[in-house]
């Protein structure tokens, strides 16, 4: 299966593998390359060195594309910007944010501009200051959300603007990604299911969260801030809750949430930590490397879609 996208970006198969900060590192990223797909370094709020240094290791394991995830509300967003440029990486998404100031300097270094969008609107004011394509991302991801379903929101982008959509949100198989085609989107963005890849460094206590997390076990927390996000459900969670409750102050969700991630990611705390997954994690049930995913989900994607031109 060759799409738009391939070709754009010079990969084999129409899947990225989502940009999830603290997770998304070389050996992730590299690992997805290797296989076929597009592996995407996540910025998050690391300092650029950081992720200099992960994109550096990528390319010692990997001579494929790979890209770099620029997280627009990270104070450190200005200088990612300029680090994709010097490490010669060829494909940015971005998210949290509208990327438009570094277009120019990124369309002079030949960067594709791959921008995450939560609706219509945000989605063509993209593609008017240059996106070459969008990621749809419905409410059903991990991390921080939008409001509309993955569902609802793929087909009006597709009718809405004149490049490629890569649907993101509740994406974790064969399934998935041939119904994301039939709503007329290039290709899927998949996060959770390669968190439990061999490849994916977290630790194992996250990894046994997403093995065992059932359909009802995400909630969004910190509607009331204006970044919502998805995390499995825990003390944490509940705190967040709390805090909606008595609506408290914006600062005490800071206070609660900051190093919540690296606490889960690093130290494996899945009492205080925030365990970022999308309500797909309940169908991940296997650990495997990033080869054996994305096979897998190629062929049960060809063999639906297969089936249903025989029809
Ligand atoms: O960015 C994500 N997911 C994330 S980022 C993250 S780390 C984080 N750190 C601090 C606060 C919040 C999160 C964990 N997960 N997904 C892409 C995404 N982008 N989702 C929604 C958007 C988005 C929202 C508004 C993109 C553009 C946008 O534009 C608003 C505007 O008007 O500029």
């Amino acid at each position: 299966m060759k799409s738009q996208i391939c070709e754009m970006l010079g990969i084999e198969y129409p899947i990225f593998q989502g940009a999830m900060a603290w997770i998304a590192n070389a050996s992730l990223a590299a690992a997805v390359s290797e296989a076929g797909g597009l592996g995407i370094i996540a910025g998050g709020t690391a300092p650029v060195e950081v992720i200099r240094s992960e994109v550096q290791k990528a390319k010692k394991i990997t001579t494929k594309p790979i890209g770099v995830n620029i997280m627009l509300l990270s104070p450190h967003a200005d200088e990612m910007a300029k680090m994709v440029c010097e490490e010669g990486i060829k494909v940015v998404t971005t998210g949290a944010g509208t990327p438009g100031k570094h277009m120019d300097m990124w369309k002079a270094h030949n960067i594709k501009v791959i921008p995450v969008v939560p609706s219509v609107a945000i989605a063509k004011r993209m593609v008017r200051s240059g996106a070459d394509a969008v990621i749809a991302e419905g409410t059903e991801a991990g991390g921080h959300v939008g409001e509309l379903t993955t569902m609802v929101l793929v087909p009006q982008i597709v009718d809405a603007v004149d490049v490629p959509v890569i649907a993101a949100g509740g994406i974790a198989d064969g399934r998935g990604m041939a119904a994301a085609l039939m709503l007329g989107a290039d290709a899927v963005q998949i996060g959770t299911r390669f968190l439990t890849a061999y490849e994916c460094t977290i630790h194992e206590n996250y990894k046994s969260k997403i093995l065992k997390a059932k359909d009802i076990d995400t909630v969004v927390t910190g509607r009331r801030t204006g970044h919502p996000v998805r995390v499995i459900k825990n003390k944490l969670s509940r705190r967040f809750n709390e805090l909606d409750l008595s609506m408290a102050p914006l600062e005490e969700y800071e206070k609660l949430g900051a190093g919540a991630l690296a606490r889960a990611v690093l130290e494996g705390d899945m009492d205080n930590g925030s365990i970022m997954a999308g309500q797909i994690a309940a169908i991940v049930d296997k650990e495997q490397s990033c080869k054996e995913i994305i096979d897998e989900i190629m062929t049960q994607t060809n063999n639906l879609l297969s089936a249903n031109r025989n029809k």
